[in-house]
């Protein structure tokens, strides 16, 4: 029974309905009977598989098919009326041609089946900044991930009330074929299609369709943001709080951040993170002139590879209830999961995230397709399971920004961190940014590209007009957050990580804090931004080997945090090209005019001058370098 009388809502059930031709609809009211029967249901057809339940209590694993593992951006469309609306970097198709060809693709393709609709909010049901959204598909996997990312059932569609406003969501899974594929966004519409998929962001529609490329497409009208941020609090000491938001491209360290847990010294003094998002970030200007976030999620879809008691604690224990895991492995010996990484020995009887039989011996750490888990299998855990889930979890009105961080893999060119000169050489940073590709989408990794604010993939129109409206941004903040790179990926000449990272990322969010106080830290102002001196990061208890010859100490954190302004020149010229060839146009001339101070901060005559290595921060000037051509 329809759980609505929302003619909006029922028009589109319909026409949906219409188009699938399913023998029958369920609404979701998100009940915890109905979500019962639909893992018992699940079950019996082998969609899921019922782990160990004393020691995974209400935790399930899924395989999907092997064509049909990680995000598809090659196949992600944004149809606009105009193809220049949906920019240089998307794919673009036209409306009328994209519903023809999906309605075409679809039609019938639910036939024998359930068609389920699922309400959902992201963000707290009630608040300013929540959203609903309904989208309809036949898989039952999608139901229960839905109702473990999102706010899902009938208070999602009291809050609507008659409105029209809510985003529509299709999802056929048809025959998973590949080759008819298709993530396409209307953002005119306020409609999202997704045939041919049943994977993550493919098809848990709330996740990046809505809450990161039609909801970027409403930020820029609406003015406000929607990006892809993981949102951490710092507790200090004293008590006092501070909040950053974080930038990195996918399966580059979001929720390893987002929970991290401080070296022991650390907590012996006092301090604690808590974790507000892992992966989406709404964010609006306050009352009080700083920008306030929202995570609109409700659950972590979280990376497994690598997930271990010791690398991400909070994480891990995230999964130990209420969870599905998708293309891990089974360990037959005692009905719980593996993946490489979670533990030093390897399970003696193991079924591979494929369903075959795995064979420990023939494992090779070089060679992925000899993994057990897909390397970019995950878990679907609720938010809160984690133990260091933020009491502003579920705050309505989000929590206040002292900081935003960019971040990617560079194995060499950038520093551990550095801090952008004011907002606008921050958005000139997070436009620039570049990162290896990897897993979380099809396509080879390992590549270095362009992805900018790490929304590369996630941006639901013209890149050039993201980055205007983060300059607009920054003029309606008074108060605004302090912008910053990190890199926890820089490598020696033999490939090992030069940087401890994960919970020792703690020392350099230390740094950025101070940044951030009314009296800041010193700093040094090099050709990019401003650098830490060396001895302002505390790398006292730490005990890493970058390899077997050779320790972490405060040469090789100097060596991390050198700026190479002969690399930074190239750098500046591959960021023009990039600009020029790839962006194209619609780059506001904040941009330009900062990326001509960065090619003239790094010609050999400005680089050799040490003297603006003393100054201490605060008298530093924002660069000197003229202004010559302006392109925009
Ligand atoms: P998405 O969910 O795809 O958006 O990914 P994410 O950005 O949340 O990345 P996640 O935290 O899951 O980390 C992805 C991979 O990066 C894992 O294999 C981690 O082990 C690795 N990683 C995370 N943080 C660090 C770090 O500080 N140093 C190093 N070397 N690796 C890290
Ligand atoms: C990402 O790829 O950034 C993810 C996983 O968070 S997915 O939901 O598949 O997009
Ligand atoms: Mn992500």
């Amino acid at each position: 029974m329809a759980l609505t009388k929302n003619k909006y809502v029922l028009d589109f059930v319909a026409e949906s309905a219409e188009i699938g031709q399913p023998d029958k609809i369920v609404w979701i009211d998100g009940s915890a009977a109905q979500i019962k029967a639909l893992k018992e249901e699940a079950v019996k057809s082998g969609e899921l598989i019922k782990l160990n339940q004393n020691l995974l209590p209400d935790c399930y694993l899924h395989r999907t098919k092997v064509n049909d593992v990680a995000r598809v951006e090659d196949r992600t469309f944004i149809c606009t009326k105009n193809r220049e609306d949906a920019g240089p970097i998307n794919y673009w198709m036209d409306p009328k041609q994209a519903y023809e060809l999906a309605n075409e693709i679809a039609r019938g393709s639910m036939k024998g089946r359930t068609m389920y609709v699922i309400p959902y909010s992201m963000g707290v049901v009630g608040s300013d900044f929540a959203k609903i959204g309904i989208e309809v598909t036949d898989s039952i996997y999608v139901v229960l991930n839905m109702n473990i990312m999102t706010r899902v059932g009938k208070a999602c569609l009291d809050f609507l009330g008659k409105s029209e406003d809510f985003i529509k969501g299709f999802h056929a899974k048809c025959n998973v074929d590949a080759e008819k594929r298709y993530i396409m966004h209307f953002p005119e519409d306020n409609t999202i299609i997704s045939v041919n998929s049943a994977y993550g962001g493919n098809v848990l529609l709330g996740k990046k369709c809505f809450a990161l490329r039609i909801a970027s497409y409403l930020g820029k009208n609406e003015g406000w943001m929607a990006e892809h941020m993981l949102i951490l609090g710092v507790t200090y000491p004293d008590g006092e709080k501070k909040y950053v938001a974080a930038a990195f491209p996918s399966a580059c360290g979001k929720t390893n951040l987002a929970m991290l847990i401080p070296p022991k010294h650390y907590l012996d003094m006092g301090y604690k993170i808590e974790c507000v998002g892992d992966d989406i970030a709404w964010i609006r200007v306050g009352e009080d002139g700083r920008l306030w976030a929202v995570n609109p999620e409700n659950g972590f879809f979280g990376v497994a590879p690598g997930t271990n008691a010791h690398s991400n604690y909070n994480a891990l224990e995230s999964t130990k209830r209420g969870t599905i895991f998708t293309n891990v492995a089974l360990n037959t010996d005692d009905m719980t999961v593996w993946w490489e990484g979670l533990s030093k020995e390897m399970p003696e009887h193991c079924i591979d995230w494929t369903g075959k039989p795995w064979d420990r011996n023939k494992f090779d750490k070089k060679d992925k397709s000899t993994c057990s888990a897909h390397p970019n299998s995950r878990f679907t855990a609720p938010a809160t399971n984690c133990p260091c889930v933020s009491p502003e979890f579920n705050s309505k009105k989000g929590v206040p920004l002292s900081a935003i961080i960019f971040g990617g893999r560079r194995a060499s060119t950038t520093p551990l961190v550095y801090q952008s000169r004011d907002w606008n050489h921050g958005v000139f940073i997070g436009s620039a940014m570049s990162s290896e590709t990897t897993a979380a989408a099809t396509g080879a990794t390992g590549v270095l590209r362009h992805d900018p604010m790490a929304m590369k993939p996630f941006a639901g129109y013209h890149m050039g007009d993201y980055f205007a409206h983060w300059v607009e941004m920054g003029k309606k903040v008074e108060h605004p957050p302090k912008i910053f790179n990190v890199n926890w990926f820089r490598q020696d000449k033999d490939g090992n990580f030069m940087w401890p990272g994960f919970g020792d990322n703690m020392r350099v969010l230390e740094w950025i804090l101070k940044r951030c106080d009314d009296n800041p830290v010193d700093a040094v102002e090099t050709a990019i931004g401003y650098v830490p001196k060396a001895e302002d990061i505390d790398i006292s208890e730490l005990d890493y080997n970058i390899s077997d010859n050779k320790k972490f100490d405060i040469e090789a954190l100097k060596e991390i945090l050198t700026v190479d302004t002969e690399k930074w020149a190239k750098e500046a010229e591959e960021i023009e090209g990039y600009y020029n060839d790839t962006i194209q146009s619609r780059i506001p001339k904040e941009l330009w005019d900062c990326l001509e101070t960065l090619k003239n901060n790094c010609k050999p005559a400005k680089a050799e001058k040490p003297a603006a290595e003393e100054q201490p921060a605060k008298a530093a000037k924002p660069a000197t370098a003229k202004k010559t051509s302006k392109k925009a």
